[in-house]
């Protein structure tokens, strides 16, 4: 049993280590310099930790690590007790059952999210900006003060509950990144429904996926929205949507626009209804282990997965790293570009920030609209103290050349932060020389959707020493990383590669996919036994420093959104005309990586090739959304086969990036010739 599929899995995952390091020909793993050298590595208990003011042995950001793995059920207690706010203090820190995929956090308590991003602020910070919406028409922004966010999460709530939603049920957010986005996830957490944010960008067939997974009764949704300064018909795509969701009994329609659109039986304007509703609403208490929300990723087979995360934990584990990895402090501006429907979204531009009493930046528009001075333009006119963004901005932002930059006064930013995908070496000697004019720590940070919030970063609030260019470096605090190899044998020692996994619980951890434990199981828990297995690679520097190589299974990272090939390729098979495809992801400038279709057609189809090529992109378009197109499908009569028949990626990659010489030895196909077909065909189209 156990063995087989560590064999399996491992074996190939493996091959895929080896292919992202190689293919990695953006990142440089060499780099010999350093920054901030000198710097004391010392932490301030009393400033940064003062919950471990007691322990003198806690001197350094090391002292403070090795506490957090030795005695996990201290550290976590106590952090919890004093960053979060209870009505019933907790019994256990935390339980936890590897083989069965079961993991409890601080037990027995009882607490509500809303409460802790908003009520326990409103008598010190009420009058303080909890959120600086900047909309998408330039220079349009818009300030919410905490008591300003609180009436509108009362009265959004109160507006739930008379419509009929009570805790525990779901209700899809479809929502542009706006204080009403914001205060619906807040009023769901108040009343104890769970969210379920669907990124705008997905389509309606996407959507309707994820309301019937959820079999959420309740959607909230806006008239229109504007991105860029194009209007996009959201509520038409929610109609087209629920119309394929008989679960739905109602839905939510806020007012972005002027414009009207027709409202069904179903639907309730949420902007007029909100005039009549009440600001004060009553706060559902939940349990710890209560799920606060729900959010779909990709995974390498199959639909997309609703990870769920529970209410305490989660908000922690936001909480805690949030402060930590940014070195946040109150009163600061932290801007986090994300959408709201990515889980960095979530966890940096809500709970972490909120939680903490922050003040935290709503970005509606895209980098380049009017111009690509649009960040700059933002920090210049907001000053905002923080930027959080996306490696595949900064790849396409300096592109556009230095003078966008240099035209806004940057001299508030403090720290820049980044998450999604490898930060390459040019990337980060823009955001470093040009964006922050070397004054500024750069903030790799890597997590994922299942870790809740941020794994890896360097930490520069704790140890304000040495940051090395071009890795997210060291596990936070809780976070105990191991690498793997193919057998299931754990690599050790430094300058090494493997599997990443961490082998203890943390706060902020999925709890489970939405109906199909199994599958969490399966996917994060029965690779290597014992520890969560990521998905990703990673080397082991010098130090114990630690550097992504990227995933290891199906799953594609397009300027930082996660994709599954299965997906991709479940939709263009659905074509009457088409045999089999399969999808790979290449090298590519600016999305970091990009999409490549390999696509076998039937016998005696009447349909010409560059029609096809265009109802596929339609189809693809129509099920889940202009973020999957292909950058290149290429037709051919076969795919690569091993004798028993299995697909040969390997080989379907390395074309799609241009590595004919590194094919490997093709003799075991059955049938090398269709290789050399493809590479012709590959090379046609360049
Ligand atoms: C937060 C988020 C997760 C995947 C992850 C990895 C990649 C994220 C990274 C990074 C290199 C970093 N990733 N941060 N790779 N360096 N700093 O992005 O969540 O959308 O679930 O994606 O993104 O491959 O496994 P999610």
């Amino acid at each position: 049993g156990l063995s087989r599929v560590l064999g399996n899995c491992l074996h190939h995952e493996n091959a895929r280590i080896h292919r992202s390091i190689n293919a990695s020909s953006l990142l440089n793993r060499t780099w010999s310099y350093r920054f901030h050298k000198g710097r004391s590595n010392n932490i301030s208990t009393s400033t940064d930790y003062p919950e471990f003011r007691d322990l003198p042995h806690i001197k350094t950001h090391n002292d403070l690590y090795k506490f957090s793995i030795e005695d996990p059920e201290l550290f976590w207690s106590r952090l919890a007790r004093s960053r979060l706010t209870w009505s019933k203090d907790f019994s256990t820190a935390c339980k936890s059952d590897f083989s069965k995929g079961k993991f409890g956090w601080f037990e027995g308590g009882v607490l509500n999210a809303s409460v802790n991003c908003i009520d326990r602020h409103l008598e010190k910070r009420g009058d303080e900006i909890a959120l600086i919406w900047e909309r998408d028409e330039p220079g349009t922004h818009r300030f919410y003060t905490y008591k300003k966010l609180s009436e509108m999460v009362g009265k959004i709530g109160n507006l739930l509950t008379n419509s009929g939603v009570k805790a525990g049920d779901r209700v899809a957010i479809y929502l542009p990144k706006s204080p009403t986005a914001i205060a619906t996830m807040l009023a769901c957490a108040r009343i104890g429904a769970i969210h379920s944010v669907v990124f705008a960008g997905f389509s309606a067939d996407a959507l309707a996926g994820r309301i019937n997974d959820a079999q959420a009764e309740t959607v909230v949704t806006a008239n229109q929205t504007i991105r860029g300064g194009k209007l996009i018909e959201l509520k038409k795509m929610v109609d087209a949507a629920v119309s394929k969701s008989p679960c739905v009994k109602r839905v939510l329609v806020y007012y972005r626009t002027e414009a009207k659109v027709p409202m069904g039986k179903l639907d309730i304007d949420m902007t007029k209804a909100m005039v009549q509703e009440s600001p004060n609403c009553p706060v559902v208490e939940r349990n710890s282990e209560d799920t606060l929300f729900m959010l779909y990723t990709s995974g390498s087979t199959g639909s997309p997965k609703g990870i769920t995360h529970s209410t305490a934990g989660y908000l922690l584990y936001t909480n805690v790293t949030f402060k930590h990895a940014f070195d946040y402090n109150v009163g600061e501006k932290f801007g986090c570009v994300a959408d709201i429907g990515w889980i960095t979204g979530h966890s940096y531009v809500l709970y972490g920030p909120l939680s903490n009493g922050g003040t935290t930046l709503l970005f509606e528009s895209t980098p380049l609209y009017p111009d690509p001075g649009r960040y700059w333009e933002m920090v210049e006119r907001l000053k905002l103290n923080h930027i959080y963004l996306a490696p595949t901005s900064l790849r396409m932002l300096l592109k556009s050349g230095d003078e966008y930059v240099k035209k806004y006064d940057r001299s508030s930013l403090r720290k820049l932060g980044c998450v999604g995908e490898p930060l390459n070496h040019e990337a980060w000697e823009w955001y470093y020389n040009v964006v922050g004019e070397r004054r500024c720590d750069i903030i790799d940070t890597w997590w994922q959707t299942e870790t809740g919030g941020i794994c890896i970063s360097p930490r520069p609030s704790e140890i304000g020493a040495d940051i090395q260019p071009g890795m997210p470096m060291r596990p936070m605090p809780g976070i105990d990383l191991a690498l793997f190899d193919s057998q299931g044998k754990e690599v050790k020692g430094e300058d090494v590669e493997g599997a990443l996994c961490i082998r203890r619980p943390w706060p902020g951890m999925a709890r489970t996919i939405y109906r199909d434990h199994d599958r969490f199981l399966k996917t994060y828990f029965q690779t290597v036994p014992d520890v969560y297995y990521t998905g990703d690679g990673a080397h082991r520097h010098k130090e114990g420093h630690y550097q992504i190589t990227g995933r290891m299974d199906d799953v594609l990272n397009v300027s930082g959104h996660r994709l599954g090939t299965a997906e991709i390729e479940d939709v263009m098979d659905d074509h009457p005309d088409v045999a089999e495809t399969a999808v790979v992801g290449f090298p590519h400038d600016i999305k970091g990586e990009g999409i490549y279709a390999y696509v076998v057609l039937k016998d005696g189809r009447k349909t010409k090739k560059n029609e096809l090529d265009q109802q596929l992109r339609n189809a693809i378009k129509k099920k889940i959304g202009g973020l999957a197109l292909p950058e290149v499908i290429l037709f051919t009569p076969g795919l690569p086969r091993t004798r028993s028949g299995k697909i040969m990626r390997r080989i379907l990659r390395k074309v799609a990036s241009n590595k004919f010489d590194e094919l490997g030895d093709t003799s075991t196909l059955s049938e090398p010739e269709i290789v050399d077909f493809i590479i012709n065909k590959h090379k046609e189209l360049l």
